[in-house]
């Protein structure tokens, strides 16, 4: 297993061999000093305090990269080197990342801002980072051997452009990409519109996260990174439920949720309780003729969206991606389908031979998330995450949109659960419970040919768990 002491001393070993003469007098005096963070709480919103004013985003159980003014240059300093993330309370995982986390910081410039970008590389092998959807300079876009050689392990590059297009953006790198993302490189980038935009409206909350997804074997820390679609961990901002943050908002605000996929398979984002637009993706903003209210919109690989929607509804509404197995966390992948099987006899044979022997899922999987199976140190439960009413039952791609009356106007401090009016709640119906009655039709007349008996075809769902690669 790599460690991050080995990571570290192995880059800087590199580092010490090449950088000494490299980098002159000058340029380090011009270098801003780099900005860290390690926390994974959500950083409150960077107001800008100088510069061109904007209204700044709030990123998901991450943060925003301070910049310093110089000759009216926005001049950023990113640190390419090996993180460690709390992905959940109780489970961290060995990352690549920038400035101390995986993802990166958010970068938020506005619309005619030109930008500079200093790129430290610490990891132990080349890097470069694309601006996933801007307009530059062509030698400006960071692909290693195409636009620019790769930055060599302790050496820092510039990139400097100006920001034409405001908008939802990402940076992430196109050097060695396949490690460097299942490793957790990337960021997000947010260009702010100059002046009022006929097509970007202003909001009172401005949420944006990544997804991302890793294999990381339970018991184990580090990704592996040679995975191609066996993915074990889906996360926002490199997070899984419930270790991700409640977005929370004040009762008809106008919320703006930015997210951007690079993984590697589509995400249907669902939000429940109210209907948003598609107001923007990485292309820029959408023309108002093409927005249509949706309750999911599907974020497919290397796609950006910006999700709008007022929130008028109190309540904790669950906000997901509605693929179910990515809203769970890392497990056995040859977990067969239990339900109806009734294992008493099978298990009081079993456990003579192996006393620890547990039996899954024989009523569902809901089980899982209350059993007290021994877990291997540093691991997230499956499902979990408890709410006012129990087991939530959910990891991985999961969060809840907290819209409250009494929230201040800028306060993002949870709320707790909701607090149900009475009579409000699904309850349990206490009368007597009818016989069924069968639709009259039921193996009767049909116009499908004539059925053989339905025992001769009867067929059991074996749904796989893990996955596989068809
Ligand atoms: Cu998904």
């Amino acid at each position: 297993m790599v460690s991050r002491r080995n990571f570290i001393s192995g880059a800087s070993a590199v580092t010490a061999a090449v950088s000494a003469a490299a980098v002159s007098k000058v340029a380090l005096a011009a270098l801003p000093e780099p900005v860290l963070q390690t926390e994974s709480r959500t950083m409150p919103p960077l107001q800008p305090d100088n510069g061109r004013p904007y209204n700044p985003v709030v990123t998901l159980n991450g943060w925003t990269l301070p910049w310093r003014m110089n000759n009216g240059v926005k001049e950023f300093h990113l640190v390419a080197e090996p993180v460690v993330r709390e992905m959940t309370p109780g489970f961290k995982a060995h990352l690549w990342g920038y400035n101390g986390q995986s993802p990166g910081p958010t970068i938020e410039v506005v619309e005619g801002d030109r930008v500079r970008i200093f790129v430290t590389n610490k990891l132990p092998e080349l890097h470069s980072v694309h601006w996933h959807g801007q307009r530059l300079p062509n030698g400006m876009d960071g692909v290693t051997g195409l636009t620019q050689p790769g930055i060599p392990p302790g050496k820092t590059f510039v990139y400097e452009f100006v920001a034409r297009r405001p908008g939802t953006f990402m940076y992430h790198p196109h050097a060695d990409e396949m490690v460097q993302m299942a490793m957790g490189m990337m960021g997000f980038w947010v260009t702010h519109p100059r002046n009022k935009h006929p097509l970007i409206d202003a909001v009172d909350r401005d949420f944006c996260f990544l997804l991302s997804a890793f294999d990381i074997e339970p018991g184990s820390a580090t990704p592996k990174v040679m995975t191609m679609l066996d993915f074990n961990l889906w996360t926002w901002n490199s997070r899984i439920f419930p270790g991700i943050d409640p977005l929370v908002v004040r009762k008809n605000d106008k919320v703006r949720l930015r997210i951007g996929n690079l993984t590697m398979t589509n995400h249907p984002m669902h939000l429940h309780g109210h209907e948003f637009l598609v107001t923007g993706t990485d292309g820029g903003p959408t023309p108002k003729s093409t927005r249509q209210y949706e309750v999911t919109a599907d974020v497919a690989v290397g796609q950006m969206r910006q999700l709008e929607f007022i929130a008028d509804e109190e309540g904790d509404w669950a906000f997901h991606c509605h693929k179910s197995h990515h809203t769970m966390n890392a497990m056995g992948h040859d977990v067969p389908t239990m339900i109806g099987v009734d294992h008493r006899q099978v298990v009081r044979q079993v456990t003579q031979l192996v006393p620890d022997y547990m039996v899954m899922g024989e009523r569902g999987m809901h089980d899982m998330t209350e059993m007290e199976m021994p877990l291997p140190d540093n691991t997230a439960a499956m499902m979990t995450g408890t709410g006012p009413f129990g087991a939530v039952g959910m990891g991985g791609m999961f969060s809840v949109v907290k819209v409250r009356r009494e929230q201040k106007p800028g306060d993002y401090a949870d709320p707790g659960w909701f607090k149900h009016p009475p009579g409000t709640v699904a309850y349990e119906f206490t009368g007597k419970l009818p016989d069924p009655t069968r639709f009259a039709a039921e193996g009767g007349v049909s116009m499908a040919p004539a059925a053989r008996p339905a025992r001769d075809i009867e067929v059991k769902a074996r749904k796989p768990l893990g996955h596989d690669h068809h």
